[in-house]
């Protein structure tokens, strides 16, 4: 940058300030530093747009009729059905390039439980090449917290590095429908105010028996689990 910028050594500052009025000197800077901030504007808009991203993390789980759904799993998120972090489904910005994505892709890390790595048995891309779903030999042991990591070895199908953050921390607790880290009365008073609904993946966290329905049973699930936490 300093190649097409560069800085004004104090001498320059001193003929520029000697020939050439206050306001005009003033207007020359002001147009420098603008310059350069758009530049940098520029750049930061420019990764933005081609490197790729995770956009969306999903924990999948069966829900009986309603079939397979996905809950979105932002930072921080605990699985609370029954059928615990088992599979995943993370949708990139970007087609992956299938050479670089499977098994080893994907790192997982428990708080207590240490590297749980090796259960990952699958991790395949759609035809599209965004969506990838990680499958596990079992699911993850309740009550842990989980940090899940794409390795940097994926690439797109450009050939790029993958940006921005490539973690994410997903709790498994059964039970925890409002993820509070402790299963107590607030999660079964959580699925009662839903027993009878139809679920849909808005609303699939408070089916914890996967049966595809909310009703008594999940209710009496979520006693069963009254009393573990998070570590
Ligand atoms: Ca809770
Ligand atoms: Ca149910």
């Amino acid at each position: 940058m300093n190649e097409h910028f560069p800085t004004l050594a104090p001498q320059e500052y001193g003929v520029l300030s000697a020939g050439t009025p206050i306001m005009e000197k003033n207007l020359s800077y002001s147009m420098w530093y603008q310059g350069v901030l758009g530049l940098c504007y520029c750049r930061v808009d420019w990764d933005a747009y081609v490197e790729g991203t995770v956009r969306k993390w999903e924990v999948l789980a069966a829900h009986g009729a309603a079939g397979v759904l996905g809950v979105e799993a932002a930072e921080g998120y605990v699985e609370a059905r029954a059928a615990g972090v088992q599979t995943l489904r993370l949708t990139f910005d970007e087609a992956l390039d299938t050479a670089t994505v499977g098994p080893a892709a994907i790192g997982i890390v428990g708080q207590t439980h240490g590297d749980c790595s090796s259960l990952v048995s699958a991790a395949s891309l759609d035809g599209s090449g965004k969506v990838l779903t990680v499958q596990l030999r079992s699911k993850l042991e309740d009550g842990d917290r989980y940090t899940v990591t794409v390795a940097d070895s994926v690439r797109t199908v450009g050939g790029r590095a993958l940006a921005g953050n490539r973690t994410r921390q997903i709790g498994a607790l059964a039970g925890d429908v409002n993820r509070s880290g402790q299963v107590t009365a607030g999660d079964l008073l959580a699925v009662r105010a839903r027993v009878g609904q139809a679920v849909t993946a808005s609303n699939a966290g408070y089916d914890v028996d996967g049966s595809g329905t909310v009703s008594g049973s999940d209710i009496l699930l979520v006693r069963h689990f009254l009393g573990d936490s998070l570590p």
